[in-house]
């Protein structure tokens, strides 16, 4: 039985930790103040999107539009809100079978990136205490082109050294399961087929990883 990937990706929000709940409170507060209806299911569109293309979203939801500096500063409250919610994570909120499968990765010799949109991903990983699992970490502070563009997980592949065919992909969203598709990765999408009808691989959580995913030869 052998490695059948070189290198793992994980995405961090909604596959390592259950951040989504933060993101949609603070999203709903920002909508409540410019009087937005903005709904639970909404809040499925900005999973995996960048700040400004979420903002961008929940404006067209109200039908409103804003000037540049206005947008920004919009963006700024929200992440401030979201801020204060993350600064009290605690690792209860880790998901299930994430901690065990990065533990086992590394018992294994295989390298572990980050490939996520979050300009707040090192705040979380130190919070979550689980930065030192990762051999690199690409996130929203270091990609210009949001998901589904495939550059945050090409540049994950490239961090480590290892080819997009021999990397494994870990992501909860449509976007981003489009973006490690077109970076030419296989993927295992956190969620359902419906929701994401492009990954190789459906698992409910990280927790029910199977062998057949990660191992050669069984
Ligand atoms: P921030 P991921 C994404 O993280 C979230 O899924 C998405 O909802 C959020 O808008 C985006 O990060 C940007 O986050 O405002 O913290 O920079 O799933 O790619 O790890
Ligand atoms: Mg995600």
């Amino acid at each position: 039985m052998g490695n059948r990937w070189k290198a793992v990706v994980f995405d961090l929000d909604g596959v390592i930790v259950d951040t989504a709940k933060y993101h949609y409170l603070a999203w709903k507060r920002l909508a409540e103040e410019l009087d937005i209806p903005f709904t639970v299911a909404d809040n499925e569109r900005l999973k995996g999107v960048s700040r400004m293309a979420s903002l961008e979203i929940l404006l067209s939801l109200g039908g409103k539009r804003a000037q540049a500096e206005e947008k920004k500063r919009l963006a700024e409250r929200k992440n401030a809100w979201y801020v204060e919610m993350i600064d009290k994570l605690t690792r209860e909120e880790l998901l299930p079978g994430a901690e065990r499968l990065l533990r086992q990765l590394r018992r294994d010799g295989v390298k572990i990136a980050l490939g996520s949109a979050s300009k707040n991903a090192a705040r979380i990983l130190e919070r979550l205490e689980i930065g030192e699992y990762f051999d690199a970490r690409i996130d929203g502070t270091r990609v210009g082109k949001a998901k589904p563009d495939p550059e945050v997980f090409l540049l994950a592949a490239k961090s480590v050294g290892v080819d997009p065919v021999d990397c494994l992909v870990f992501e909860d969203a449509p976007a981003g399961v489009e973006a490690a598709k077109r970076a030419g990765m296989h993927v295992v999408g956190i969620g359902s087929e419906e929701n994401l009808p492009l990954a190789d691989w459906i698992l409910e959580s990280l927790d029910e990883i199977q062998d057949e995913i990660l191992y050669d030869g069984l």
